[in-house]
């Protein structure tokens, strides 16, 4: 239903002035927390989603018939998918492309098995924090602490490299080129790491266990800043090209092979009527994204009725009065959120010497957020959550494009009764 531009406003304001004076979110600000250091922010309250996402809690998004983990026995066996079978064959691009002068060669083409990568993790091993997030799906999919091998440490053992731009890689799909699920990465993304910053790994634990057949296992490609769909599951080849254009299943689809994971909030559920004369918590998760998180805002709008969804370019958004909410800090004991025995002096994003986390939140993983909203008049509200980013940028930029990664705002709506 779409509503008439005029009466659409009248009916904002009105709501604006019956919502009366004491309806405000009580923001970051009242609780003297902007611009707070990651030790001076509050804790996740009591209740509030795991900081790591249960391997089993992940929502997937997997292809093929059957479903790589759906296979079990004899056929897991041959799709080379226990840890016993499982072999990742690393070779040189041998096709002849008209654009491509140079052909790639390697020294020793490999063929690893998963002892031998283990191996090589108890001298390379990293960890790291990430969420998981899909290019196409408007939420975050689960957030784990992943562990594994830098791409790079095996690309290594391939000996003399020449003429490489490029590393295709796929995992197992049934054996029908049609179910192929493939991505690729420049040559200089995997070889080269800027201080501090995390690696593209071949990822064999998750959250302190071996990676589950579900998320991927036994081993799974990691792309840290990237989209879902660079993290290719079930690894099991690998190809170095010259070839210097991006080969992702993704890019065929019309998405943005190069997109990286968006700074934005997601808003978790409200209860669609709410007492009046009661304080509300509203709740969410925030991504820090490529750009980074500064802060999460929330935008409490008084509504006449059922209104319809605002259309991007409505004037609308130009009055919207933006909060400040507050931002989870890290967990009190990170002792009851890593895994046994694992400190995080040994994760990266964290401080080798104190453990402390070196910014907050940790690049590219998913906090927690929340507002309450104190002394709300009876009617209807829509409340919508946007993120910012440390160039102070606000959601849904700086790229809307939708194929670059979903990164609307989110709508929730409620009446106070
Ligand atoms: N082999 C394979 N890997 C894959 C996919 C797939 O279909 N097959 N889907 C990708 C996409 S699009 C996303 S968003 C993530 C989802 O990861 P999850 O299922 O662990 O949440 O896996 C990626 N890796
Ligand atoms: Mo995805």
């Amino acid at each position: 239903m779409k509503i008439p531009r005029r009466q659409f406003l009248a009916s904002a304001a009105a709501g604006l002035a019956s919502a009366g004076l004491g309806t405000r979110l009580v923001t970051a600000a009242d609780q003297k927390t902007v611009g707070a250091t990651p030790g001076e922010r509050p804790p996740p309250p009591a209740g509030s989603q795991p900081f790591l996402t249960p391997a089993g809690d992940f929502e997937d998004v997997s292809r093929g018939t059957p479903k790589p983990w759906s296979l079990q026995g004899e056929a897991l066996a041959q799709a080379g998918l226990t840890p016993e079978t499982w072999r990742l064959e690393v070779t040189a691009d041998d096709a002849t492309l008209d654009y491509v002068k140079e052909k790639t060669s390697i020294s020793r083409p490999l063929s690893l098995d998963l002892p031998a990568l283990h191996a090589l993790g108890k001298k390379h091993a990293v960890r790291y924090i990430k969420a998981m997030q899909c290019l196409n799906i408007p939420g975050p999919l689960g957030q784990g602490l992943w562990e594994g091998v830098p791409l790079r440490d095996v690309l290594r053992l391939t000996g003399k490299m020449m003429n490489v731009r490029r590393i295709y890689y796929w995992g197992f799909h049934n054996g029908d080129p049609k179910q192929i699920f493939r991505s690729s990465l420049s040559y200089s993304q995997v070889m080269e790491t800027p201080p501090e910053e995390l690696p593209v790994f071949l990822a064999y634990r998750l959250n302190g266990e071996d990676l589950t057949l579900k998320r991927g296992g036994p081993v799974r490609m990691v792309v840290p800043w990237a989209h879902g769909f660079k993290s290719v599951k079930w690894l099991q080849r690998i190809v170095l090209t010259n070839d210097y254009k991006a080969n992702d299943t993704y890019a065929e689809k019309n998405n943005d092979p190069e997109s990286h994971l968006k700074t934005a909030a997601y808003l978790n559920d409200v209860a669609k009527q709410v007492p009046s004369g009661q304080a509300v918590m509203i709740t969410g998760r925030a991504i820090a994204g490529w750009s980074g998180l500064r802060r999460v805002e929330a935008w409490l709008r008084p509504v006449n009725g059922e209104v319809a969804d605002l259309d991007d370019d409505d004037p609308v958004w130009d009055s919207a009065q933006w909060q400040e909410c507050q931002l989870d800090g890290p967990p009190g004991n990170w002792n009851s959120v890593l895994p046994k025995g694992i400190s995080t002096k040994d994760v990266l994003g964290f401080d080798r010497q104190t453990g402390q986390p070196r910014s907050w939140p940790l690049r590219y993983s998913m906090v927690g957020w929340s507002a309450k909203l104190n002394g709300l008049a009876r009617g209807r509200y829509e409340l919508r959550a946007r993120a910012v980013d440390l160039n102070g940028i606000a959601q849904p930029e700086p790229r809307s494009m939708l194929k670059t990664g979903r990164n609307g705002i989110q709508v929730r709506r409620f009446a106070v009764v």
